[in-house]
């Protein structure tokens, strides 16, 4: 190959690359926006107002009637933070008990709890889950109520589908609170939790299907938060395409604490 083939070679794959990071970026970010609107939404037709505006079956309405405008979402629930003295009164108002996401029995006694009570239909199984007993997830509803900002987690196998994901978080407050108030008095005005699952695996594939030349590259989408130990989000394990070039495109998925990045190759050699 001549040099100028090469370097043409090197300038389409990085073109391309661009072109898949700033769409994939896109649709997370307008997925995003709209899961702000749905905290909202919660707020204000749940918790601010009595009787409440909202049930399941208007929750679950509002948002298969709304799902196309959260294209990497599999689906969104919300969770309601709950502290142990709470929860004999919610159960039984309620009707069912709270229950662990690793075993689905009813859960051990603990000081509090983030119960699902919404879920759009394609997460009904959530339902009732305590969304505290996952690793990810608790880390998540952690960091999101301390700091008031919609937070992801690790890339994770997603209950149900077994597909790569990660879940997006934002936090319900009582109240606007001022950005001056402690971490403490953020968690004890915290409402609950609206969340989404990026099912990464199945979305991002039908959104890279959908372009032309798809087959002539490979794409890898990595968690590269922590130097070192790039966490793979999306394709291959072991990239098994034409390893002797590489174009790495930026992506910002909208988490300050965390660094994401697209990797992509041609699967031919020339
Ligand atoms: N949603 C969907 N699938 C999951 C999952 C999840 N969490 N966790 C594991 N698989 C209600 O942050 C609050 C949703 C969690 C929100």
């Amino acid at each position: 190959m001549t040099e100028k083939a090469a370097e043409e070679r090197k300038e389409v794959l990085g073109s391309m690359c661009d072109e898949r990071a700033r769409m994939l970026q896109d649709q997370f970010s307008v997925s995003v926006n709209h899961v702000r609107a749905l905290a909202i939404l919660v707020s204000t037709f749940y918790h601010n107002k009595s009787p409440s505006a909202l049930d399941q079956e208007t929750f679950a309405d509002y948002t298969a009637r709304t799902s196309f405008e959260r294209p990497l979402l599999s689906g969104v629930a919300y969770a309601r933070r709950l502290v142990h003295s709470e929860r004999e009164q919610f159960e039984k108002q309620q009707g069912w008990t709270i229950r662990s996401m690793n075993d689905r029995e009813p859960s051990p006694v603990e000081k509090e709890y983030a119960p699902v009570i919404f879920s759009q239909d394609t997460l009904s199984y959530l339902k009732s889950l305590d969304m505290m007993s996952g690793e990810e997830d608790r880390a998540n509803i952690e960091r999101a109520r301390e700091t008031g900002k919609a937070v992801l987690t690790n890339p994770f196998r997603l209950l149900e589908s077994n597909h790569l994901g990660v879940i997006l978080t934002f936090p319900v407050y009582h109240s606007d609170l001022p950005t001056d108030v402690s971490v403490q008095e953020r968690i004890e005005a915290t409402d609950g939790y609206l969340g989404g699952a990026f099912d990464v695996e199945s979305l991002v594939e039908n959104l890279l299907r959908q372009l032309a030349d798809n087959q002539d590259i490979e794409v890898n989408v990595y968690d590269v938060t922590t130097p070192g130990l790039p966490l793979i989000m999306y394709g291959p394990q072991h990239p098994n395409g034409d390893v002797s070039l590489l174009h790495v495109s930026m992506l910002d998925f909208g988490d300050p604490f965390r660094r994401h990045q697209m990797e992509c190759r041609y699967n031919q050699r020339p």
